[in-house]
């Protein structure tokens, strides 16, 4: 069969593949040598994308209350209580939660319905947690949310720094590229993270600032810049406003603060002040953080005072998470946007959305955002919410909270591939077709429009994510606005809103697209109008704030909340490993994927680890003000004193009492509502296992009720980790099932 060109579902570096059905539901899968984001390259994800497209665990048809049901029970059903809780309580009692990984069709669908149809903003999505910081940061110096440069830029640029950023295992082809680059033109690189990650091996410095001290370190480059005569001073007076303010606020700021060795700033800072060629790189060390915006735009006065910003080489590149972060922003995904970066503060940007979509109504103010989306949930101000694409029970901060809140809402719908902790919660689950069996676009890091392309049917009764949002549109009665025959067709529509917001002066015009033009789209980067193609954003100094100049911020730093004093004295840290992706519901099935990391764990520094009485290899009890975690614990000087870090990966299917989002406490940034996923207070104490255990089995283990387990895909099936508080009795250790475990022994 001939090879499908499609683009890879994880990260946001956004991978062209080559993808080639079997024939037997099974598929091959190679880079695409013709993407210009990978250029054939793949990362170890993109390379197991076969082992993790079988059908087992998929949910094949729809289920109301735990029982199989047809489409059209479960869709009148939905449909029925989202009128009546629009009826008795007005629009902004229902709600949707959606995700990065939609497709941008999806996402458009979605986002019509909520804000030009039901009439509340209550859309909001995944990418709260993850890009909403850079969002903001963007918003307020640029006017849009507009990432100025290209991965290009990666290639030529003299000096990359890597803020909050663990580039090697997060964005693996970004990486390598980078690598390349330093090799045929040595170009240096410096690591800002306050732990010691994989990404440092590529470091010519790594600096383990004090956590969330970024803007500190920020400020005290942007004075350094001015010091040292690396200021473009025409490019301020031409383009600029508020360098003074922000220049005075950064001397009045401790450098201090980051806690970083004297010569090692001192490094920083002469490199960073001569080197015109900088990408200053950053993602969620930056931005999931109580003060992110705030770093965000840190980051951003430097490029701006130094007019480092729309040349080759140069630029500050937020580099997006999931596969589809960056398009989900432009469609309007967020609770405080509308669709192609209109605002909807903005009542013409109102008028045209609406006159656009000749829709009966539009949301005028911003919705809830996630954190706060959920707590209206659980308290019963939202009476119906839509859940699509993500896993809020597990990656949501304060998770037990929030699954508590599923819980207590009148009616929740859940769409998703797979049983989750999430499903587990809905009254409705909807069974969606999966990456390889749908079609739609996503947009990666650097503008790039690609294609994912089905490649597989679909599975059971499995239906697409936007066809099951406009079957519901249908229900409710406006059939003629969501009558799309297929995924290119929405695609059309939205490039011509594009159009109206490109008239309004606005960034995202995609308006030289066309339907005919969707079959075969190649990669295409963004904008694609009569006046603009591709290319970098803001060389010739124009913004998108009402007087075309860019906003330099004056940056107070703030340092993460001590909150409780000493009886919680370490900060939690949290994030990704290489192998997994997020709650594992596609990269656990993968045996090869589960080999590098097949456990929970908890990085300790030596000397914590031996104040603590933590043996190598032993569990801890990680305890929070929200929650409890028992982690395999590993010893590591990659951490600093005082700090641990945790994966977020594992589940209630995977490893429950390794679930670390029940430990974080929702504190969120007060400008664009991102919570601190990296600096929660935690105390650590030995478990004290009696016993410890490990299972190998052909199935996987079910029924598990040991103190604690942790289970990944093997070679031979499947193998568990065990451990517990209490001694099993001896004599039940015999040929009988093994009790604390409930498997037939091994
Ligand atoms: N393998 C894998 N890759 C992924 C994903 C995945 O699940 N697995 N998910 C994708 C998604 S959605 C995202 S958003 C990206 C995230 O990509 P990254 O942001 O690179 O990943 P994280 O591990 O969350 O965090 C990055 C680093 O921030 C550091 N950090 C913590 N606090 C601070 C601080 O105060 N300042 C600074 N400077 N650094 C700090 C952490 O130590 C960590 O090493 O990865 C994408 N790629
Ligand atoms: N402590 C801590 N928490 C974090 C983070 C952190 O760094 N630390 N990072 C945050 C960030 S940046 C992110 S992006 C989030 C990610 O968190 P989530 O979005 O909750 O994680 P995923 O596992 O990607 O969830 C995707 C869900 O969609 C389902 N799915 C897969 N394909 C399809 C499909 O085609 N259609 C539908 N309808 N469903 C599908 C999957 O089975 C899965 O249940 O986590 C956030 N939480
Ligand atoms: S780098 Fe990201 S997009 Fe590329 S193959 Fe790996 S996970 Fe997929
Ligand atoms: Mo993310």
């Amino acid at each position: 069969m001939t090879a499908i060109r499609t683009t890879c579902p994880y990260c946001g570096t956004g991978c062209g593949l080559l993808v080639t059905p079997d024939g037997k539901g099974g598929i091959a899968v190679k880079g695409d040598p013709a993407h210009p984001a990978n250029l054939g390259r793949l990362c170890s994800k993109g390379t197991a994308l076969a082992e993790t497209v079988g059908l087992a665990g998929r949910i094949l048809a729809p289920q109301v209350g735990g029982q199989p049901a047809t489409w059209d029970s479960a869709l009148d059903l939905v449909a029925d209580r989202f009128r009546r809780a629009i009826a008795d309580h007005g629009p902004d009692s229902v709600a949707f939660y959606l995700s990065g990984q939609m497709l941008t069709e999806d996402y458009y669908v979605a986002n019509k319905l909520m804000k030009g149809f039901i009439g509340s903003a209550n859309v909001d999505t995944n990418s709260r947690l993850c890009m909403a910081s850079s969002v903001a940061g963007h918003r307020r110096a640029f006017g849009s949310d507009t990432v100025p440069g290209t991965y290009e830029d990666l290639d030529c640029a003299d000096l990359v720094v890597l803020v909050g950023s663990n580039l090697a295992w997060c964005h693996p082809v970004l990486y390598q590229r980078l690598a390349a680059a330093k090799v045929a033109r040595g170009t240096r690189v410096v690591v800002v993270d306050p732990r010691r990650t994989a990404t440092c091996d590529l470091a010519d410095l790594h600096l383990p600032l004090a956590p969330g001290s970024d803007a500190a370190l920020f400020n005290a480059a942007l004075v350094v810049l001015a010091d040292r005569g690396a200021v473009d001073a025409r490019f301020v007076a031409d383009h600029v406003t508020g360098f003074g303010a922000a220049l005075a606020e950064a001397r009045a700021s401790d450098p201090a603060l980051t806690g970083l060795p004297e010569a090692d700033l001192a490094t920083f800072l002469d490199w960073f002040s001569s080197t015109e060629k900088t990408v200053t790189v950053y993602s969620q060390g930056i931005n999931q953080s109580s003060s992110g915006t705030d770093k965000v735009n840190a980051i951003l006065n430097c490029h701006l005072a130094s007019g480092r910003i729309g040349r080759a080489g140069m630029g500050p590149f937020s580099v997006t998470g999931q596969p589809n972060a960056m398009g989900g922003r432009e469609v309007g995904g967020l609770a405080n946007m509308l669709a192609c970066h209109l605002d909807i503060e903005n009542p013409a940007h109102r008028a045209a959305v609406q006159g656009f979509w000749a829709s009966p109504t539009i949301a005028d103010k911003p919705g809830l955002k996630a954190v706060d989306m959920f707590s209206a949930a659980g308290s019963g101000r939202i009476r119906a919410l839509w859940i699509i694409h993500t896993n809020p029970a597990v990656s949501m901060p304060d998770a037990d909270r929030v699954a508590q809140a599923i819980r207590a809402c009148d009616f929740v719908v859940v769409s998703d591939i797979t049983a989750t902790d999430t499903t587990r919660l809905a009254d409705v689950v909807l069974p969606a077709t999966a990456w390889g069996e749908k079609s739609g676009t996503v947009t990666n890091s650097d503008r790039l429009i690609s294609r994912q392309r089905r490649a597989l049917p679909a599975p059971g009764q499995a239906r697409d994510d936007w066809r099951m949002i406009a079957d519901v549109a249908a229900r409710m009665g406006w059939g003629e606005a969501f009558a799309w025959p297929d995924a290119g067709a929405i695609f059309a529509e939205y490039a011509a809103l594009s159009g109206v917001a490109g008239g309004l002066g606005r960034d995202f015009d995609i308006s030289g697209l066309h339907q005919a033009d969707y079959d075969a789209l190649p990669p295409t980067r963004w904008p694609v109008s009569a006046a603009k193609q591709g290319g970098r954003f803001f060389g010739d100094g124009r913004f998108y704030t009402p007087d075309a100049r860019a906003r330099m911020l004056p940056i107070t730093p703030r340092l993460p909340e001590a909150r409780t004093g000493n009886r919680y004295p370490f900060r939690l840290n949290t994030g990704r490993i290489r192998d997994q992706w997020h709650t594992m519901t596609r990269t656990a099935l993968s045996p090869r994927l589960s080999q590098h990391i097949a456990e929970p764990f908890v990085e300790v520094h030596p000397e914590d680890a031996r104040d603590l009485g933590l043996a190598p290899a032993t569990l801890a009890r990680v305890t929070s003000p929200e929650g409890s975690a028992i982690l395999r614990v590993s010893i590591t000087d990659a951490v600093q004193r005082g700090q641990v870090f945790v994966p977020m990966h594992w589940t209630g299917d995977t490893a429950p009492s390794g679930r670390i989002d029940t430990l974080v406490a929702g504190v969120i940034d007060p400008v664009s509502g991102q919570p601190e996923s990296k600096a929660a207070v935690v105390a650590l104490q030995p478990f004290g296992a009696a016993w410890y255990g490990f299972a190998v089995s052909a199935a996987a283990p079910a029924l598990l009720q040991a103190d604690y387990w942790a289970t990944a895909r093997h070679a031979a099936g499947h193998r568990t980790e065990l451990a517990g508080l209490q001694a099993p009795p001896i004599g039940r250790l015999g040929p009988a099932p093994c009790s604390p475990c409930q498997m037939p022994s091994v």
